[in-house]
């Protein structure tokens, strides 16, 4: 059976699962090793004994996205979900009630967490409709993380949530924090996702008006996503009814964003402002001055600003898609500018994350290389036959580390499109093309034709999933996985 007919068959049976099938078994065998490993490292990570409880209810329900209602699914009634925090060292005990009607899960996206909490199969099981289960974990480093299902199309609906590990050691260089999180919607307003997967992948493109395949964008190096959306959120609002942010003049603000759209880059800025990165995918960089950033889905920056006296449009461009995302930051009566204004600082100097190097402290300098991993990318927009690593039968070969090992990992992008490549359970760093160490990641934008090096340390056993975060290139296959006990 072709993989294509594999996906086929099973959306058509109902279910949702992360259709990386055959790369990894849905039913594992009993692996009292990896227990017994898991458990090891759980035991030397922070501990601060104390428990921060939460819960998230995904469901189906109607959200206001200002002034336009969308039947949809959510964490309770919000999109985005509510913010799960805890400082490090916490027990997080999160109960997750599937109110849905198919199984579901909560991937804490950027979190070294214990293998068996990840929330994507085979490691963790899914939650069955109508069953609850509680993840436990230890929250072992501060950063900014997000939550979502690692089920089919479900975060595509408005299935996420903001994680915040704060460290009450950290000195904090801000007065405020604002807390951004971006998206590209389709659910209950235009087609639905499911509806667009199957566009894309029995190539009826034509007859479905929203998608296009002219989105180009240079700082993507070619194509910059296969759907123009019918909105972009920030904070759950369309561009016309933003959110507001209110600050004081000249406090300095701290702002952590967060990309959850499914296709979408945003290339984001505030208007009048230059912005500081401090962090990226939770971990800090030598602090560097800005006009925007560009971020792949998956991935977060924090930045900091200092705000102006007025009201000012944080604008997030949907790259190569000529449409925007908005929220406003104001610290003073004053009038915004129109919901298509485009500040300069959009073509200033753009963030991207070849940008930044990594801090003294979460430098890996990983000196010797014990393994030279390579994930090759494959397939196209015509067959719709996105993988890594492929195999002959339609399969994804894994990748193979033992615990300890300090691992060279090359993304060889043979495709003519750009993919935000993510891995579960580790934060590598990604390795300059002249050798010199960059920042810190667990996302990484890999542009067409790009070999793109990163390192990483195999210190946390188990099943970890590593595949494009494009919803749709993943659910078509583009996943594999990184597999060790010892
Ligand atoms: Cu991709």
């Amino acid at each position: 059976m072709s993989r294509r007919r594999f996906l086929v068959g099973s959306l058509a049976a109902g279910t949702v699962l992360a259709s990386c099938g055959r790369s990894t078994s849905d039913s594992p065998p009993a692996r009292p090793n990896l227990t017994a490993a898991i458990d090891r490292v759980e035991a030397a990570r922070p501990h601060s004994g104390r428990t921060v409880t939460a819960a998230l209810t995904p469901r189906e329900t109607t959200v206001d996205l200002g002034g336009v209602n969308a039947r949809t699914l959510a964490y309770g009634d919000t999109i985005p979900g509510p913010l799960v925090r805890a400082n490090v060292g916490d027990e997080l005990a999160v109960t997750v009630r599937n109110h849905l009607d198919h199984p579901t899960s909560v991937h804490w996206h950027g979190i070294a967490l214990r293998n068996d909490m990840d929330g994507a199969e085979p490691a963790t099981p899914n939650i069955a409709a109508g069953e609850s289960f509680t993840y436990r974990f230890t929250a072992p480093r501060p950063g900014t993380y997000w939550a979502h299902p690692h089920t089919g199309l479900d975060a595509d609906y408005g299935l996420y949530a903001p994680v915040i590990v704060d460290d009450p050691r950290e000195r904090g260089d801000y007065d405020a924090e604002w807390i951004v999180v971006l998206d590209d919607w389709t659910a209950g307003v235009g087609p639905s996702p499911r509806q667009i997967l199957d566009g894309l992948r029995n190539r009826r493109m034509g007859s479905m008006p929203m998608m296009r395949t002219d989105n180009s964008s240079s700082l993507l190096g070619g194509d910059a996503g296969d759907v123009s959306y019918p909105y972009y959120l920030v904070n759950g609002r369309i561009a016309v009814a933003p959110t507001s942010f209110t600050a004081k003049p000249g406090q300095r603000i701290r702002i952590r964003i967060v990309n959850a759209a499914s296709d979408t880059a945003f290339r984001v800025a505030l208007a009048g402002h230059a912005m500081t990165v401090t962090h990226t995918d939770g971990y800090p960089v030598i602090p560097t001055e800005v006009d925007s950033v560009l971020m792949g889905m998956g991935e977060r920056y924090d930045v900091t600003v200092t705000a102006q006296d007025g009201s000012f449009p944080l604008v997030a461009v949907a790259e190569g898609k000529n449409a925007v995302a908005r929220a406003l930051l104001t610290t003073a009566a004053g009038v915004a500018p129109e919901a298509g204004f485009l500040p300069g600082e959009l073509t200033g100097r753009v963030g991207t994350a070849d940008r930044f190097a990594a801090t003294p402290e979460v430098d890996l300098r990983l000196g010797r290389t014990d393994v030279d991993l390579q994930a090759t990318l494959s397939g196209g927009m015509m067959r719709y036959d996105w993988a890594v690593n492929a195999t002959a039968d339609g399969g994804n070969r894994p990748l193979s580390v033992r615990q300890g090992e300090s691992a060279s990992l090359t993304f060889a992008n043979t495709t003519m499109m750009w993919h935000p490549m993510h891995l579960h359970g580790h934060t590598f760093q990604v390795v300059n093309r002249d050798g010199s160490p960059g920042a810190r990641k667990d996302t990484v934008i890999v542009l067409p034709r790009q070999n793109l090096r990163v390192a990483f340390l195999a210190d946390n056993p188990g099943t970890w999933m590593m595949h494009c975060h494009n919803t749709y290139h993943q659910d078509a296959g583009m996943m594999t996985s990184i597999d060790y006990t010892t």
